[in-house]
């Protein structure tokens, strides 16, 4: 079911209850997967919305995984996504950018088949400074047998992702998903406390004008890099060059504009960070799954982030997505 703007007023769970009646053999814990990740992505949005008056800037004082100060709101997400999806039953592992290992279901609940990775609070250098942030997750099948999942469930190459997507906390709160079936967008009405459909089937444009890359970081990039930024610096009305920079620094945010608008979005492998900066099971994958749904593409500058075999759950990869011409562009120039 292809959907249109006749379905305006479709809630989200309204919408993946239509999906589900698709498939014939669907249970349904997909669809109670994604009622339990909304109402996780609800009770985020209202503590960041308040963010400066709860006492929820700042950091915890821990560090976590990547050597990344905690902020509080980070392990505030982090609690809430656990807490809303380790009860009901639809998942049976989960890993998080915050927490080191993969996260059993305490023994008192149902496994469910899903595995579920994610990043609580994308962006955690804007949180403090009220610039969009964002919730990333990713959805996989379990392919382990017998009682315990284990790390091969997490460390699942992008390819069989069954579903992807992000909630973005920005001007309005937005919910953006694939389940292999197109990109779409529902947004939150906080007097309704319900995400409705407003951006559906979402297309990204074959080429943009934006460009989006931590320009700081130049001084350790490659030739390569430098050679393709600066062509696309360089006017030429032909390819529409120069193209405008744009960069938040917050990956959902960048993804978000980028997968509207066009362009491309990149943060490459450089003198510091051999593998990039972004990791790739709960930002690199999920993004990655959004672009091809939506036309456009993701590489990891020698291969499709969705073909990359994941060895580690906090594993870096390069990343360059967004429109299939920008980013072919990209791939031909960095060699
Ligand atoms: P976390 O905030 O989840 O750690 O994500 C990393 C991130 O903030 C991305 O959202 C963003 O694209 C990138 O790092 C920004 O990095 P830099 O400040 O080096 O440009």
């Amino acid at each position: 079911m292809t959907l249109t703007h006749e379905h305006y007023g479709w809630t989200l769970e309204r919408y993946i209850l239509e999906q589900q009646l698709q498939h014939p053999g669907a249970t349904g814990e997909l669809t109670k997967l994604f009622q339990q990740l909304a109402l996780a992505g609800k009770i985020i949005g209202s503590r960041v919305n308040k963010a400066g008056l709860a006492d929820v800037l700042g950091v915890t004082g821990e560090t976590n995984v990547q050597g990344e100060q905690v902020q509080k709101l980070d392990e505030f997400a982090n609690r809430m996504l656990i807490q809303c999806l380790e009860t009901g039953g639809q998942v049976c592992l989960m890993g998080s950018e915050e927490v080191d290992d993969p996260i059993p279901i305490p023994t008192r609940y149902p496994k469910g088949r899903y595995v579920l990775m994610f990043d609580p609070l994308d962006g955690s250098s804007n949180i403090d400074v009220n610039i969009s942030i964002g919730t990333i997750f990713s959805v996989h099948r379990r392919i382990s047998e017998g009682s315990e999942p284990g790390m091969a469930d997490c460390l699942q190459p992008g390819r069989s992702q069954v579903a992807a997507g992000y909630i973005i906390y920005g001007s309005s709160t937005m919910f953006v998903y694939t389940t292999g079936a197109g990109v779409h967008g529902f947004t939150l009405d906080p007097t309704v406390g319900e995400f409705f459909l407003s951006h559906p089937d979402i297309k990204i444009p074959e080429r943009g004008k934006l460009y989006s890359i931590n320009e700081g970081n130049r001084a350790q990039w490659s030739d390569g890099i430098c050679r393709w930024v600066d062509w696309l610096k360089t006017p030429d009305k032909a390819t529409g060059r120069p193209y405008s920079s744009r960069y938040i620094g917050t990956l959902v945010a960048d993804f978000h504009r980028t997968l509207l608008k066009g362009g491309i979005f990149s943060y490459p492998a450089d003198k510091k960070n051999a593998n990039g900066k972004l990791r790739l099971l709960y930002e690199c994958a999920p993004m990655a799954m959004l672009a091809e749904q939506a036309g456009g593409a993701a590489s990891t500058g020698n291969q499709p982030v969705l073909d990359v075999m994941p060895t580690e759950l906090h594993q870096r990869v390069p990343l360059f997505i967004g429109s299939k011409g920008d980013v072919a562009d990209a791939l031909e120039r960095i060699k």
